[in-house]
């Protein structure tokens, strides 16, 4: 399929409509007209104020979960009455089905719950008791404003810090990036580098391609024989259109593998083939696949010598000792040891026969595409296990060409179409790893660049306030919990930390100010699908904000106001404006796309972008003279020097397998035999919506273990079981199932942390057990790898 194709199908509306409509959009409120269902081809039929009608409207939540679905929302004065999705009639062959997901259909029930919050709160017990008296706006501001005064005064702008918090990262305008904004017209303040979601193949992948390795356009993978997912499970994740894709592939022929411990929901939906394997080894797997392609002579030699360094001992960069090349590490020339499938199925628990089938498969099969999910390189060894399939990729010729795939997951060229607002430069230069945080707020002078720290030798200053807005990440979803709350506990240490949320979460018992914000659907913004989408989509208040809830921006311009500092801040633009504005930006930044004006965008709903189909390095293949890959030796390094220099045994060159901390080979699993993992669960974005009913009736937080795992310990179906190590306890029911490979369990990640007073945590909270240990070279996050044992309770 030609990317024209699908815009020439696109829904189409002529100017005159626009205009017609565009009129209308300002002349009515929300609740006067009603859109047919056709969005774009749209007619809108004004009806009479008085006769209560209900709007059908195309909207989309801002969440972090990939896909930017179009909702349905019926809204019937002033209230979202009833969710749908896009019609069969709307149906467009060339555009990739967006269809709301359970997810997606049970918004009305986090959005209209009880427990919301709905005012804001100041602590009173301890931090972390969780006990709270309601207080005015007015009030909570000018707290705001008082303790950025002072806390500035006495420690400088650098004790100011904005935590992760991803809840509205779907959308271009968000509270936290406000946040910073206001910080950086006053002083600035501490910022963090790493996205705990795949920063570790961020880092890694541009050791071999100079650049980090990016997908392709999925309409590119149409006529691939074979694909295998190896850790990644768009059936529940979405990943923007990829399921749409994948689906279509499948009923064309397609040959899906998936390698991952579990029998995912992708595996069950897609896979001809699933291969479980230890995790943490993948690296083991990817060393004996290339062992049986390289022996059994599959690799493709004229692609290798053309583009590649580091392959053998003739393509290695000067000055570099013999023996250390691929085809050396696999014969074992240098360590005795030939890195055979019979080695790795003792470390994967592949049986031999499956490696060496799944490797002649992938070098036989021309283009073929391995695409890495991010479960994978959530590990300590995640850059290597992100960079070894960047490898495998280059070994076979399956690097810059249609149906192939380069490698470690990103989406298309790591795109991003809105522009966002305006950012003042930041005067503070240190940045952190989002790993350092506790420690930056414990003791800021153990954070070195060693640690992590960058743009500076030392921090100037302890994290003294921190804003948490739209995000679960102090105590909930950053690992090892007990470490951090600690830290927060002590109040001798961040002296102020402000969240906002719409709900009390195990993190928000962590604050001194607690604010209620709106939800998706009580302001305006723009949903972006992650990079393998390719639409821009109208987020539309479609309701009033409930009790006192109010916008960050909202609250956040007040502060500024009393700072003294609210025109610059604001620039005088509401919510809407900024939106508007940014809407402006991104049009005039792209002027072939032809994007409607705001206006029009507010009755066409979506844009669809006419991105020609995309293979990551598909110039450096075509034409290597002129477009060299932008590593040092303008080749794709299978060996890297820079890797080399850095004298770390867990940063080989070549990024093989070495056994990870916490992985099956440790000597704790003497102690801890189990591996513990987590998934991005169908019922949830992390752990936004953990307490909506309907979707927690989807599937509950169980413990997945195997059978035989669980015989041996007496354990038998919905038992209650601790799930225990030295970090933590945490008791669910076990879900005994053939879809967890032995010697490994699995949870959903995301449940609320809900400890008793002894600290037992009763939610399946995976990050009581999970470590802070950060990664060797992109000092980044490890959440995956830890080791557990299972008792019956
Ligand atoms: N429904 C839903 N969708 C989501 C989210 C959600 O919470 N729910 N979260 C969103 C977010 S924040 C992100 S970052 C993305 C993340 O998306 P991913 O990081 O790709 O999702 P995960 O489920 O963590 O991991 C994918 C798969 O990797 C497997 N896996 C774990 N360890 C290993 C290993 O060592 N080797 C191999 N081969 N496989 C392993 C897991 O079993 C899982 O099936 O998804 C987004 N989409
Ligand atoms: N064990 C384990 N832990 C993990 C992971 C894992 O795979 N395993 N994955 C990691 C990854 S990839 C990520 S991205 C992080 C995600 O961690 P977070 O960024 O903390 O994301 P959420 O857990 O979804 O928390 C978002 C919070 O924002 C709230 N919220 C929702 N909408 C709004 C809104 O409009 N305004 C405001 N103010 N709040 C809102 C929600 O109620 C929720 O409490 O978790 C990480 N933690
Ligand atoms: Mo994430």
């Amino acid at each position: 399929m030609k990317s024209n194709d699908k815009c020439d199908n696109a829904p189409k509306i002529t100017r005159r409509d626009f205009v017609k409509v565009s009129s209308m959009v300002a002349a009515l409120p929300l609740v006067g007209f009603k859109f047919s269902h056709a969005a774009g081809k749209s007619s809108v039929t004004p009806s009479p104020l008085a006769t209560p009608v209900v709007s059908v409207v195309p909207t989309c939540s801002t969440f972090d979960c990939g896909g930017k679905c179009d909702i349905r929302a019926h809204v019937q004065d002033g209230a979202v009455i009833q969710i749908t999705t896009l019609p069969d009639a709307e149906l467009d062959p060339a555009m990739p089905v967006m269809r709301a997901c359970v997810r997606g259909r049970s918004y009305r029930k986090f959005v209209y719950h009880p427990d919301r919050l709905k005012y804001p709160m100041k602590r009173v017990g301890k931090r972390g008791e969780g006990k709270f008296v309601r207080i005015s706006w007015d009030e909570a501001t000018t707290l705001i404003a008082d303790n950025l005064q002072r806390i500035t005064d006495k420690y400088g702008p650098a004790s100011r810090y904005v935590h992760v918090g991803t809840a509205v990262s779907g959308g271009t305008f968000s509270g936290d990036t406000m946040a910073r904004r206001l910080l950086n017209l006053t002083g600035g303040h501490l910022s963090y580098y790493h996205s705990v979601s795949m920063g570790n193949t961020a880092a890694a992948t541009p050791y071999t391609y100079g650049v980090a390795a990016s997908g392709n356009s999925l309409d590119t993978l149409t006529d691939t024989p074979l694909v295998i997912l190896w850790g990644h499970n768009p059936t529940e994740t979405i990943f923007g259109h990829t399921n749409h894709y994948f689906q279509q592939m499948k009923q064309n022929g397609t040959r899906f593998i998936v390698v991952d411990p579990r029998y995912s929901d992708t595996a069950s939906s897609l896979a001809d083939e699933w291969i479980p394997l230890r995790p943490s080894t993948d690296n083991a797997l990817m060393d004996a696949m290339m062992y049986v392609i390289i022996t059994e002579n599959l690799h493709d030699k004229t692609f290798i010598e053309r583009y590649t360094l580091g392959f053998d001992e003739s393509s290695m960069p000067e000055g570099v000792p013999a023996n250390e090349s691929l085809v050396a590490y696999l014969t074992g020339a240098k360590d005795g040891v030939k890195k055979t499938p019979e080695w790795a199925e003792v470390i994967t628990h592949v049986p031999a026969q499956t490696i060496r089938q799944l490797a002649r498969d992938y070098a036989m099969t021309k283009p073929a595409a391995l695409i890495q999910g991010w479960g994978p390189q959530r590990h300590n060894c995640g850059e290597r296990t992100a960079r070894g399939s960047t490898l495998l990729a280059t070994i076979t010729g399956n690097v810059g060409i249609k149906g192939g795939w380069a490698g470690g997951y990103g989406g298309i060229g790591n795109r991003k179409f809105t522009t966002g607002p305006e950012m003042p430069d930041n005067p503070v230069k240190q940045k952190i790893s989002v790993m350092n945080w506790v420690q930056a707020a414990d003791d800021a002078s153990q954070v070195r660049p060693q640690d992590g720290l960058t743009g500076g030798e030392k921090l100037d200053s302890n994290i003294r306030m921190l804003f948490s807005l739209a995000g679960n990440y102090l105590a909930n979803q950053n690992p090892d919990i007990h470490q951090a709350v600690k830290v927060l506990e002590d109040e001798s240490k961040i002296e102020f930390i402000v969240a906002s949320d719409l709900y009390l979460t195990p993190s928000a018992r962590y604050v001194d100010l607690l604010l209620p914000e709106t939800s998706f659907m009580e302001r305006w913004n723009i949903g972006e699908t992650w990079g393998t989408g390719n639409y821009l989509m109208l987020s539309e208040k479609l309701i009033e904000p409930p009790f006192e809830s109010r916008s960050d921006y909202d609250w956040l311009r007040e502060v500024a106001a009393k700072l003294g500092i609210e025109q610059e801040f604001s620039q005088g633009r509401t919510e809407k404006e900024w939106i508007a504005h940014i809407w402006e930006n991104t049009r005039r930044a792209m002027p072939d796309e032809k994007l409607p004006t705001f206006e029009e965008l507010q009755v066409t709903r979506r844009h669809l972008f006419k991105s020609a189909p995309f293979v990551a390095f598909e110039d450096n293949i075509r034409d290597p003279k002129n477009h060299p890959f932008q590593t040092p030796s303008g080749k794709i390094e299978i060996f890297s020097r820079r890797l080399y220099d850095m004298h770390h045994p867990e940063i080989p060159a070549l990024s093989h397998y070495v056994p990870a901390h916490e992985g099956p080979e440790d000597p704790l699993a003497k102690e801890y035999p189990l591996q513990l993992i987590t998934w991005k669960g169908k019922n949830r974005a992390s752990s936004t919506q953990y307490t909506n009913p309907w979707l927690q009736e989807v599937q509950t937080q169980k413990l997945w273990i195997n059978p035989a795992d669980a015989e041996r310990r007496g354990i038998v179906q919905g038992d209650s079981v601790r799930i225990h190590n030295n970090r933590g306890v945490t008791q669910i029911p076990a879900e005994v199932t053939q879809r967890i490979m032995p010697g490994v369990v699995a949870m959903q990640a995301g449940a609320w942390w809900q400890p008793d007073a002894s600290g037992v945590d009763y939610g399946g909270c995976a990050n009581v057990l999970s470590s802070a240990r950060i990664t060797a070279l992109a000092k980044g996050n490890s959440h995956q790898t830890m080791l557990v044992e299972v008792v019956k309770a």
